[in-house]
């Protein structure tokens, strides 16, 4: 079903990402993905700015920037320490990323999660018209369409899940699980990146909730909820394009040459503890001492921008990182070659599409991760008549449909070690055929495609009368 065009979409999510400048590449790929499904249908993107401000007051600040309309507000510090800082990233993702062990329960948390999204639904209820449809985006927002639908709201509400669902008695740790997935009820889809997280959802609907699981839905009292897998892609052409762009090549050119003849291996990734950057290391460095007569062959690129700076996790992390890079360095470097290339900075998405053209393989080895679009990324800034090889954890969404990659297992350095090898041997006829089955399966579900699948199946919902 095509989209109504009297359906306007407002879409809500933690941050917003607006159109800037006319810098190639400025915004990410989900940005660029929710900004043009805006620009066809009309609508706003509502969010927190980021800013913080002493006193909570409400005020949206509207802004329309190349045909996109923004509406942001601003959180008092309390807010975020308690919903961002607090339950957003010390309960809930370490717990959906399988990390027990540094899941905070902390009643403050809860109580501030729950406010801020009264918050958002008391300043966003204004902004929407009956026939609008909404997109909810990921899990700082679990309980905003229930709050919405106690305002009144009746329209379609759908909410997207960008990370993974844990299984039925993890999630059973969080002391609020029943009542915050029992909120989920009241949209109308919910949709996640595989059918594994999906399947996970259903297992706990049905036996901690006591819900009936039909095809594709499942019924709690008199609400059905329509549940669908539907894996997140890039613009796998803009990518490729990107890779052949002055400043792509520019930095292709720049790792070539200072690369002297050596295979790279990249790893991109934000400094998370879920993205396996420990593992990877330590599975790097069980090759070098396996494979003595390859060392000089190779070097890592680990390219590791900080994020959450303000959650001890993180600032833990990134102090063992640096220990670990330090004493590989230090145990295995010669006067000519550094076995790890480790920065902190960000990169434009032009120089980044160049830096993955030009490494041999691309190591991507998170322990958990809802998709991962590097591996993506990765697999499309890739020469077609030379690609490079993608390795790749078992335990990314992103594997579930790029079954051509090396796959591995990133808790094993010992297979890590193993896949390093076979891709650094890997004949050019394997990486092609590799490669073309992976690009082809990047190019059909692009993030086109996942915008498009979502928005019909809610727009082909009917909107059970809250
Ligand atoms: P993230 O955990 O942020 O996303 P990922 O999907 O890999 O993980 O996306 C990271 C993005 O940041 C990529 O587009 C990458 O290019 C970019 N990036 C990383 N390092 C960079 C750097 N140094 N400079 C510039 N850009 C950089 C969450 C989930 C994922 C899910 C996405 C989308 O955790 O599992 O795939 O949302 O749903």
């Amino acid at each position: 079903m095509e989209f109504d065009p009297l359906s306007r979409l407002i879409i809500i999510s933690n941050r917003v990402s607006a159109p800037k400048g006319t810098e190639t590449g400025a915004q990410g790929g989900l940005a660029v993905a929710l900004s043009s499904a805006l620009r066809e249908t009309g609508g706003i993107w509502f969010g927190w700015s980021g800013e913080r401000t002493d006193e909570f007051t409400g005020h949206i600040d509207l802004q329309r920037n190349q045909g996109v309309t923004t509406a942001t507000i601003d959180l008092e510090d309390q807010d975020i320490d308690e919903y961002y800082n607090g339950y957003a990233n010390r309960t809930l993702w370490p717990l959906f990323h399988y990390r027990v062990d540094l899941a905070e329960y902390e009643r403050d948390f809860a109580g501030g999660y729950k406010r801020v999204n009264e918050r958002f639904a008391d300043t966003a209820v204004p902004l929407i018209d009956p026939a609008d449809a909404i997109w909810i985006q990921d899990y700082h927002l679990f309980p905003l369409g229930e709050e919405l639908r106690k305002r009144g709201c009746k329209n379609r509400i759908g909410f997207f899940l960008h990370i993974p669902w844990p299984p039925r008695r993890l999630l059973s740790i969080l002391p609020e699980a029943r009542a915050l997935v029992r909120s989920l009820f009241a949209y109308d889809v919910i949709g996640f990146h595989t059918d594994e997280w999906l399947q996970a959802f259903v297992d706990f609907v049905r036996d901690e909730l006591g819900a009936n699981v039909g095809d594709g839905v499942v019924t709690l009292d008199d609400r059905t909820l329509r549940v669908i897998a539907c894996p997140i892609g890039i613009d796998a052409q803009e990518f490729a394009d990107l890779a052949a762009s002055v400043k792509g090549r520019l930095a292709y050119r720049r790792m070539r040459d200072s690369s002297v003849g050596r295979d790279m291996i990249v790893g991109v990734d934000r400094l998370d503890y879920s993205k396996g950057l420990e593992e990877r290391f330590l599975g790097y460095e069980r090759f070098l001492v396996e494979h003595p007569e390859e060392r000089k062959e190779v070097f890592l690129l680990q390219i590791a921008p900080p994020s959450r700076g303000e959650v001890g996790s993180y600032q833990k992390i990134r102090s063992s990182l640096e220990r670990l890079a330090g004493r590989i360095n230090g145990a295995h470097a010669d006067t000519d070659w550094v076995p790890i290339r480790y920065v902190n900075q960000g990169y434009g998405r032009d120089e980044l599409a160049g830096v993955y053209r030009a490494a041999k393989i691309g190591l991507v080895t998170p322990l958990r991760d809802g998709m991962n679009l590097v591996a993506k990324e990765y697999v499309a800034a890739q020469n077609p008549e030379d690609p490079g090889v993608l390795i790749l954890s078992r335990f990314a969404g992103a594997a579930e449909q790029l079954r051509d990659a090396v796959l591995v297992n990133p808790y094993s350095a010992e297979e890590i070690s193993d896949a390093i090898l076979l891709a650094l041997r890997m004949p050019k006829e394997e990486r092609i055929r590799r490669w073309s089955a992976m690009m082809e399966s990047i190019t059909t579900q692009d993030v086109s495609w996942w915008r498009k699948t979502f928005t019909d199946a809610l727009l082909a919902e009917e909107c059970t009368p809250a």
